[in-house]
């Protein structure tokens, strides 16, 4: 049962931490870090894939197929203002349970988790109509995760098959089973099961990406060398954490580590002249962690996590989310979910903690606060990076450059909970007018009051230099005119 009481309490624990660590700034702020990020326009670097911003929902979320229709409008909206040319992947751990109820040949008898809701389900014609309809109306296409621990190639072909026809060329790719390497033994172990559906699918003449798996940048590798030349893109999974260990200082202290993982699988994703894509993808896995993964950090983070890796050549980031229920059902939990509160907290509470959209089909949806996060990331789409050099004068800050055509443009962020700062751009053609967004909320844990908007001009001086200030806790996207 709920009990608002312990909810209250939760939430006071949840938020000690923070408290902690920014209850000085506010009374006695560190003085303004004064940063300058040096432009390189003849510098360039990755094209940004129009597909960056992207999104992965559990299998089970097409139990109710009225979540993904063309008739639920407000998803649809959102869906398209965040990227009119996304790709939505269907998998997670509900997809490993998922069954094809047009199969007819025997299935091997299925684990039931004790209890639990992560039970076998049978996916329904008439959710993949609709889901075609959703993609139709969006603009978006799909990436479709197939059951790989059933351990049955014919009904993965089937259910492929059946997706296809639906969608039609709005189907990207097929996968195979989700993050196998929670349940097979080793790489070959994998390659070994997933190989004879791969070669099914193909035969079908069905695309096929992978390997989908979690945390193995060695997996990637590997799967790059035998299969890269039949693949459509290679993938695997980011969380920066399990839930209990997050924290917004944590989540804003960035993942060099990662990053580093990202060159090394990016070198072999070039070498066969294969995009990268984060098939899924959130703050903290466990279903992420309240007071961090759905308040406003989460939206700087969202938004540094996908420039630094479109730099690296990371074609796109498909942010995983959707209702609690089918998240908590994915980790073989029921969803508590809360019903006090008004509307804004009611469709907070029926959507999983790291989702970027809040709501479910009967009672609307919203942005969270990532979703502004990953709107100013996706300004990039269709740029090409460009190299710059970054003094962040003592705060926790990043930029990137990009240029399109005859403008360039800057994000700079600054996820330091204690620093405000001003940024001196330079590299800028002399007198450029830039426009201003800003992306900006009371506080790194605000649920509420989170945006993305116009805010005003910055124009550079006659040596090409623009100073802009970057309050603590807020990110600026700057796009200069070249011909200004
Ligand atoms: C991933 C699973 C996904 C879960 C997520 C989580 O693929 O189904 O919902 O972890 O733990 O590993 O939040």
């Amino acid at each position: 049962m709920f009990d608002p009481r312990r909810r209250q309490l939760l939430k006071a624990a949840a938020l000690l931490p923070l408290a902690a660590a920014t209850g000085g700034f506010a009374r006695a702020a560190a003085a303004p870090a004064e940063a300058r990020f040096a432009m390189q326009p003849d510098r360039p670097g990755r094209a940004v894939s129009p597909t960056l911003a992207s999104l992965s929902y559990e299998t089970l979320q097409l139990a109710d197929p009225a979540f993904f229709s063309p008739d639920n409008r407000e998803l649809v909206r959102l869906f398209r203002a965040l990227n009119p040319q996304g790709v939505l992947r269907i998998g997670g751990n509900t997809s490993d349970y998922a069954s094809w109820s047009g199969y007819r040949g025997a299935l091997p008898p299925q684990p039931v988790h004790e209890g639990g809701p992560q039970r076998p389900f049978a996916l329904q014609p008439q959710a993949l109509e609709a889901l075609a309809g959703f993609l139709r109306a969006t603009g978006w296409t799909l990436v479709f995760g197939v059951n790989l621990k059933i351990g049955v190639p014919a009904m993965a072909v089937e259910l492929a098959r059946a997706v296809r026809q639906a969608v039609g060329d709005r189907l990207l790719a097929i996968q195979i089973g989700n993050e196998a390497n929670n349940y097979e033994a080793d790489y070959a172990a994998f390659d070994a099961a997933w190989t004879p559906y791969a070669q099914a699918l193909r035969a079908a003449g069905l695309p096929v990406a992978g390997p989908d798996t979690g945390a193995n940048t060695d997996w990637v590798i590997e799967h790059a060398r035998r299969h890269g030349d039949a693949s459509v893109f290679l993938s695997r999974h980011y969380y920066r954490d399990a839930a209990p260990k997050g924290s917004i200082p944590d989540l804003l202290s960035g993942d060099a580590g990662f990053y580093a993982e990202v060159e090394r699988i990016v070198r072999a994703a070039d070498a066969r002249g294969l995009p990268l894509r984060l098939t899924e993808a959130n703050s903290y896995y466990f279903g992420g962690r309240d007071g961090v993964s759905n308040v406003f950090a989460s939206a700087l983070w969202g938004a540094d996590f996908m420039l630094a890796l479109a730099q690296r050549g990371v074609a796109g980031i498909h942010f995983h989310g959707g209702t609690l229920r089918s998240v908590e059902a994915s980790l073989g939990r029921a969803a508590n979910a809360a019903v006090a509160g008004d509307l804004q907290d009611r469709r907070d509470a029926a959507a999983s903690r790291y989702s970027a959209i809040a709501g479910d089909v009967a009672l609307g949806f919203q942005p969270r606060p990532l979703y502004h996060g990953l709107q100013l990331a996706q300004r990039f789409a269709g740029a090409r990076m460009l190299s710059g050099r970054l003094d962040a004068g003592g705060a926790n800050l990043t930029a990137y450059a990009a240029r399109r055509g005859d403008a360039l443009q800057a994000a700079l962020l600054n996820k330091d909970a204690a620093r405000d700062a001003a940024v001196t751009v330079s590299g800028l053609p002399a007198g450029a007018a830039g426009r201003v967004m800003r992306l900006r909320a009371d506080a790194l844990d605000s649920r509420r009051g989170v945006s993305f908007a116009e805010d005003g001009t910055a124009t550079a001086d006659a040596h090409g230099r623009c100073r802009l200030a970057l309050p603590r806790g807020s990110a600026a996207w700057v796009e200069w005119n070249r011909t200004a």
